[in-house]
């Protein structure tokens, strides 16, 4: 028996609309690390067990690896030459990835100037084309819809039903790790394409048919054989200048640092209100302050370096958790979408160890030293 890891279309075949013969369009995506934080909780002085899911370590440093790899295997299948996304920049840097692999064309509609370096060299060095609009996501979202109808690309933004079935795997994952779900899933919300994804993944492991039959695609059926007995409460977070499930309506002008999930009208608007009544969750925002000093928090206490976005997921469990929201004896599981090295701009900008410059002698290292040992 080999142990190689080859991606989660191999890991969960048998629970993904694929076919036997298909062409598998993989990097080795998902079999992400689930990492209990060990100070954080402390700080907190709850009992609480908080683990995060550190999605940015993907090939391409976000979760969108998972659904990437199911869209570009079906796009293939069905003898597509060419991909076309929408993006904040994560789902970009994937969909060229993969397009790369695949062989075939790549187009990504980014906003102006709104995206992290990182996500946009990611893009640019794989050779996509890369079209900068002076407008935002949800304007590159219209256009592509627009565009999908009238030229031979494939969509592959999450109303691809395909990428929610690949984003789903991340449940089976944390099912798989743990033993059973958690109690608390805790995660950000941008285009709520990744909400959706979480609870159906958790709703087939649970035996829960009905949510299922809203992402049916062409290369049905598959297993979906109950495996636990729970599914988790959906804690969604969104950004306070972006937070359009909080104001209950799509908003015009979103903003927020956390450029990731910089958007007003999410497609998956009717599917992460379902998964957040059915599953008894709710919503909240939290300002850019916090969520930079969450993004601070848990590379300082924690060792561990997400993008600004993720960190609000972390951001919304202490909160939560802080306020008996989530009562102490949980067991809390928190995405961590995407790599800090995607926006190393922003970290640097809110550094409190500032770079010491010395002359290359001896004396001035140590004095650095010494001057530092707290
Ligand atoms: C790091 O790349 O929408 O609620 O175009 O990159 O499923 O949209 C990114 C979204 C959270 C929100 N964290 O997930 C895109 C894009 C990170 C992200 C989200 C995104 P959804």
């Amino acid at each position: 028996m080999t142990t190689h890891y080859k991606g989660l279309i191999d890991r969960y075949r048998s629970r993904l609309p694929v076919k036997n013969d298909t062409r598998v369009i993989t990097l080795h995506e998902g079999n992400t690390p689930l990492i209990p934080l060990e100070n954080i909780p402390s700080i907190l002085r709850k009992d609480v067990k908080i683990l995060v899911k550190f999605e940015g370590l993907n090939p391409t440093g976000s979760f969108k690896d998972r659904g990437m790899t199911m869209a570009v295997t079906q796009a293939v299948s069905e003898g597509s030459k060419a991909i076309i996304c929408a993006s904040t920049g994560n789902t970009s840097a994937a969909a060229a990835a993969y397009a790369s692999r695949a062989g075939i064309r790549c187009f990504v509609l980014i906003p102006d100037g709104k995206i992290a370096q990182g996500k946009l060299a990611q893009a640019m060095i794989k050779g996509s084309v890369v079209i900068q609009i002076l407008g935002n996501f949800d304007d590159g979202m219209r256009l592509v819809k627009e565009v999908g109808d009238s030229a031979p690309v494939t969509i592959v933004n999450s109303i691809n039903p395909y990428r929610i079935h690949g984003q789903k795997t991340i449940a089976f994952e944390i099912i798989d790790a743990l033993g059973r779900a958690p109690d608390y899933h805790c995660l950000p919300v941008g285009n709520a394409g990744n909400i959706t994804a979480h609870w159906l993944g958790y709703c087939e492991y649970a035996g829960i048919a009905a949510y299922a039959d809203s992402f049916q695609t062409e290369q049905g059926p598959y297993n979906k054989d109950k495996v636990t007995t729970k599914t988790p409460i959906m804690c969604g977070y969104q950004a306070s200048g972006s937070a359009p499930f909080l104001r209950g309506h799509p908003i015009d002008n979103p903003e927020t640092v956390a450029t990731a999930i910089r958007i007003g009208n999410p497609q998956s608007w009717d599917q992460a209100w379902t998964a957040s009544r059915d599953s008894k969750g709710w919503f909240d925002e939290f300002t850019d302050a916090e969520i930079l000093a969450t993004q601070k928090l848990l590379a300082e206490k924690e060792g561990i370096f997400c993008e600004p976005a993720s960190a609000i997921s972390v951001a919304g469990a202490m909160k939560d958790i802080r306020s008996g929201k989530i009562p102490e004896g949980s067991t809390v599981v928190c995405t961590l979408t995407g790599h800090g090295l995607k926006d190393p701009d922003t970290a640097i900008k809110q550094s409190s160890s500032p770079v010491i410059r010395v002359e290359a002698n001896l004396a001035q290292v140590q004095k650095a030293i010494l001057d530092n040992l707290k």
